[in-house]
C-alpha cells in the first residue's frame, strides 16, 4: 500500500491530525521496534520506554532510532506527562502504575494489532486460546499453502504482525495471545477462534474468568466466529445472532469426529473428509485442532482438497510432543512448549501407557489441582526440577514417585537410569521457562541435546 494511504488512514483512526499528539511505545521488544519502525515510516514522531536498564539489541535499536528519545531503566512519571497515544507492549501489564494512570487520564491506548487492522485489507483469521495456538495457526498456513494462497502468518507465533503486512498478500492468519487481545479495538476479522480457556498466566490476571473475558473479545467483530462447543467457557463467548461455525471432538457439530466404515473420521456436516488415521500428530488435543483449522480454513474459501493436504502433510513444531529419540527402545520426547498445566495434561492423556514425567519450572501461580490427578493416573515417576518443584511437589501428595534435581540435564540422567525399554520419557514441565532458560525453545533445545549425549 501506498505510505501516503497508509498515512491517512492511520492519522483519521488514531485521531492525529492535531500536532498536540505525543506517542509513546512502551517496550523495546519485537512489538515495540515494529511499531517504532512503522510510525517512522509514516513520518510520525514518537519515545520509546523499557522498565530493564539493557534490553536486547539496545545499541542497534538506538543506532536505528538516531532522532528520536530512548529511555531504558525503570517508567519514571515524568516519562508519562503529556502523553497522549500510548502502545504498551504485550509483556508489560496495564496494571503498571504509570501506565494505569494514563489510562485513567483518558491516553488512547493503541497497540500493533490495531496499527495492523486500520491497514490491512486481505481477510484475517485471527486465533487464541490457553493452549493449541500455534499449532492451528501453522496448520490453516499450510493449508492455505497448499492451496496456493500467498498468506502470512505470525503475531504471538513470533512475526509480528506489523512486519507481516505486504501487497501480494491474500490471506493474513494472526496468533493472538491474551495480552495482545486486552489492547486490540480495530480489528475485524473475517474469522476467530477461541480453542479452549485453560487457567495460565494467572500472575497477570485476577482468575480465570477474567482471563477468559480477554479472550472473549477476539469474537467481537469477528464476521465468523469459530467455537469450540466441548468447552464451556468458550461455548458461553458467543452470542446468539453472531454467525457461528462448531467443533467438536466428543459431540455433534458443524465439524466433528464420526465412526465410518470401522474408523474414525473428520467430519464437515455429513462429508467424511479425512480419517483420523491420516492426521500425523497424536492426542485428542490434535484432533480438536485439526477440526479447528478446517472450520478455519472454509471460512475464507480454501477448497477442502487443500484443506486435507495440508493436515496429511502437517508434521508438527518442535517443542510439541516431538520425539527426539528412541535409542535403547526409551522413547524421548520433548514437549517444552507445555507451559501450563493443561497442555501437560493433554501431552499426558495422548499416551496409552504410563509415561516417566520431567516437570516444572515457574508455575505462574497455576491450580495443579487437575493437573495432580492426572498425573497419578498417567505417570510412573515424576522427575521435578527448577523454581517451584516445591509447589509441584506439594500438589502431588506423593501420589507418585518423585525425584528432584537442580537442572534440567539432572533430570535428564535421572529420567536415563529409571527408564524401561518401551517406555516413554516426556519432557512437559507444565510451567513456563523463564525461571532458567531464555524460552521454552532453549528449554527444550538443552532437552534435546542432553538426550541425544546421554541416551544414544
Ligand atoms: N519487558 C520488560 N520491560 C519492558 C518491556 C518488556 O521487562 O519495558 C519484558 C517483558 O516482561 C517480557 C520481555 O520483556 O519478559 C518481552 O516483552 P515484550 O512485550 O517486549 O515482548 P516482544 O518481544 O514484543 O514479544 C511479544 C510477545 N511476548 C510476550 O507476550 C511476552 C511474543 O510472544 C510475540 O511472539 C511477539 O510479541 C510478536 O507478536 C512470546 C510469548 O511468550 C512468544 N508470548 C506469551 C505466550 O505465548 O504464552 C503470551
Ligand atoms: P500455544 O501457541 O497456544 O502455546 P501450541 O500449539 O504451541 O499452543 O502448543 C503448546 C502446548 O500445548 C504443547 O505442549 C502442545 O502439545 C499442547 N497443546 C496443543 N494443542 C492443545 C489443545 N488443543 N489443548 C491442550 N493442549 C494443547
Amino acid at each position: 500500500m501506498n505510505p501516503e494511504t497508509v498515512k491517512q488512514r492511520v492519522f483519521k483512526q488514531m485521531g492525529l491530525e492535531s500536532s498536540l499528539a505525543v506517542i509513546l511505545i512502551v517496550g523495546l521488544g519485537v512489538t515495540g521496534i515494529s511499531v517504532a519502525r512503522f510510525l517512522k515510516n509514516i513520518g510520525v514522531d514518537f519515545s520509546l520506554i523499557d522498565s530493564r536498564k539493557q534490553p536486547p539489541n539496545l545499541s542497534q535499536i538506538k543506532e536505528i532510532f538516531t532522532d528520536y528519545d530512548i529511555y531504558t531503566g525503570g517508567f519514571p512519571d515524568s516519562k508519562f506527562i503529556g502523553v497522549t497515544h500510548l502502545f504498551v507492549s504485550p509483556g508489560v501489564s496495564l496494571r503498571e502504575p504509570c501506565i494505569a494512570q494514563c489510562l485513567a487520564r483518558g491516553v488512547k491506548l493503541v497497540s500493533d494489532i490495531d496499527l495492523f487492522a486500520y491497514c490491512v485489507d486481505a481477510p484475517v483469521i485471527a486465533i487464541t486460546g490457553s493452549n493449541g495456538k500455534s499449532t492451528v495457526t501453522t496448520m490453516v498456513e499450510l493449508m492455505a499453502e497448499s492451496a496456493g494462497k500467498k498468506v502470512a502468518a505470525g503475531g504471538n507465533l513470533g512475526v509480528p504482525a506489523l512486519d507481516l503486512l505486504a501487497d501480494e498478500i491474500e490471506l493474513y492468519i494472526l496468533e493472538l495471545s491474551s495480552f495482545q487481545l486486552e489492547r486490540v479495538t480495530a480489528l475485524k476479522p473475517q474469522a476467530a477462534v477461541v480453542l479452549n480457556v485453560a487457567s495460565d498466566h494467572m500472575d497477570r490476571y485476577s482468575d480465570i474468568e477474567a482471563y477468559a473475558k480477554v479472550k472473549r473479545k477476539i469474537y467481537d467483530h469477528a464476521k465468523i466466529c469459530v467455537v469450540n462447543i466441548d468447552d464451556r467457557r468458550v461455548l458461553a463467548m458467543v452470542a446468539s445472532e453472531q454467525k457461528q461455525l462448531t467443533f467438536s471432538v466428543a459431540k455433534i457439530a458443524d465439524f466433528s469426529v464420526q465412526e465410518e466404515s470401522h474408523s474414525q473420521w473428520l467430519v464437515y456436516g455429513n462429508k467424511a473428509v479425512i480419517a483420523r488415521s491420516k492426521i500425523l500428530l497424536v492426542g485428542d488435543h490434535n484432533t480438536s485442532n485439526a477440526l479447528a483449522a478446517m472450520a478455519l480454513a472454509i471460512t475464507v474459501g480454501l477448497p477442502i482438497e487443500s484443506i486435507v493436504s495440508g493436515l496429511m502433510h502437517y508434521q508438527g513444531l518442535p517443542h510439541r510432543l516431538q520425539i527426539v529419540s528412541t535409542a535403547h527402545e526409551v522413547i524421548w520426547v520433548n514437549d517444552s512448549k507445555a507451559t501450563n498445566p493443561s497442555s501437560c495434561i493433554a501431552a499426558l492423556m495422548a499416551f496409552d501407557e504410563q509415561v516417566i514425567l520431567i516437570a516444572g519450572g515457574d508455575c505462574k501461580g497455576a491450580d495443579l489441582t487437575e493437573l495432580a490427578a492426572i498425573i497419578k493416573q498417567h505417570v510412573r515417576m515424576v522427575i521435578l526440577f527448577g523454581r517451584d518443584a516445591d509447589i509441584l511437589e506439594e500438589a502431588l501428595q506423593n501420589s507418585v514417585p518423585i525425584y528432584n534435581s537442580e537442572t534440567l540435564e539432572g533430570a535428564v540422567l535421572v529420567a536415563k537410569e529409571f527408564a524401561r525399554a518401551g517406555e516413554t520419557v516426556l519432557l512437559s514441565p507444565a510451567c513456563a521457562s523463564f525461571d532458567q532458560f531464555k524460552d521454552y525453545q532453549e528449554r527444550g533445545n538443552i532437552f534435546v541435546q542432553t538426550v541425544r549425549r546421554v541416551a544414544a
